[in-house]
């Protein structure tokens, strides 16, 4: 008779390690994506003087697998800020017409304007192979990238963290905004939430809190994303031993048992939930988490009871499946 496997804390450590280094986004794909930059800012630098292309998302944050698309922003400093959705548009279509005019471009599958809150121009690049979006100057984007590549090179667990709960979610089928489920930012925040100081002690601090100069800058961004943020950020002093395995089973528990999804708001720019009784948050029922740069609930996409229930569910299931046997197949990741 073959015994069946034991699981524990310790193998699930490995499968986690192990399953991130097989699908982290290696750096063959990242130079395809910055080849792609290149080529992308040598069409648009004459037809928009002065504007700038820069990688964001998952792509440059270090929480990317192989299959990320590319996020890209372009900063155009002389269009008028604030709510530009109508100009973000019209700069849209004409980069549309520009990429379709390109001779001999890697877009054969026309590139199409998409119009939403953020509208942004989406195509697939044939060379990389890449699904691509671009949006006009969504600065918040460059500025919580930087933000999330310090988190992920603070602490060697977050990424694997990270990717491993958005590969579960995505499994799971709750790791979809256009279907009005959890974005991976929010995931992320989810993620590093935790790490703050919800598993004790924390792994990770409370970077815009304790580098306000480097994390809470608020200048011109076009620099940011060209230096590692790292540079700025002193040895992690965390006294948390935990394991990879403790930490996302931990992870797990506190989203099925203790945080209050109806009650709670998560702020990753204070490094705690709070109750909601202010303001834009007090209205809403479902979960909610605070963009740590314009304060925005990043998951307003969340707006079905169904849905809702259907995220708070899968954390349950996923808790009570890892308590009992504590691997990666049996939430169905692998
Ligand atoms: P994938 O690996 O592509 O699934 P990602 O980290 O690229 O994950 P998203 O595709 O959800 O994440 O978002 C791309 C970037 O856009 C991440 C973040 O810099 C920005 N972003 C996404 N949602 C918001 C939001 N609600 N507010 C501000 N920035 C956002
Ligand atoms: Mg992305």
């Amino acid at each position: 008779d073959v015994e069946p496997p034991v699981f524990t804390l310790e193998t699930l450590t490995r499968e986690i390690q192990e399953e991130c280094l097989k699908c982290v986004q290696t750096m063959k794909t990242l130079q395809k994506k910055l080849e792609l930059k290149s080529f992308l800012e040598r069409i648009l630098s004459p037809v928009f003087p002065g504007g700038s292309l820069h990688l964001c998302g998952s792509s440059s944050n270090g929480f990317g697998d192989e299959s990320s698309d590319a996020d890209f922003c372009f900063i155009l400093t002389n269009l008028r800020q604030g709510n530009n959705r109508g100009e973000a548009m019209q700069v849209l279509r004409q980069m549309q017409r520009s990429l379709n005019n390109y001779p001999n471009n890697s877009f054969p599958n026309k590139c199409g304007v998409i119009p939403a809150k953020v509208p942004i121009l989406k195509f697939k690049d044939m060379i990389s192979g890449c699904e691509c979006d671009i949006n006009i100057n969504n600065t918040v984007g460059v500025r919580n990238t930087h933000l999330l590549r310090a988190y992920c090179g603070v602490d060697y667990r977050v990424q694997p963290l990270v990717m491993l709960v958005k590969r579960w979610a995505k499994k799971h089928d709750i790791n979809d905004a256009s279907q009005g489920t959890l974005s991976s930012y929010a995931l992320t925040l989810m993620v590093i939430h935790y790490l703050q100081g919800v598993c004790k002690p924390a792994v990770v601090p409370v970077l815009q809190r304790q580098y306000p100069s480097v994390f809470r800058y608020i200048g011109d961004v076009s620099r940011l994303l060209s230096q590692d943020p790292c540079q700025h950020i002193a040895c992690n002093q965390s006294e948390n031993r935990q394991s990879l395995g403790e930490l996302f089973v931990g992870f797990f528990k506190y989203y099925a048992v203790d945080f209050s999804w109806s009650d709670d708001y998560i702020s990753i720019a204070m490094g705690a939930a709070y109750k909601r009784n202010l303001g834009q948050w007090k209205q809403n029922k479902k979960i909610c988490i605070e963009e740590p740069f314009d304060g925005n609930n990043v998951t307003k996409a969340v707006c079905s009871l169904e849905n809702f229930n259907k995220i708070k569910m899968k954390f349950r299931l996923a808790w009570h499946t890892l308590k009992i046997s504590p691997s990666l197949e049996s939430i169905k990741v692998t």
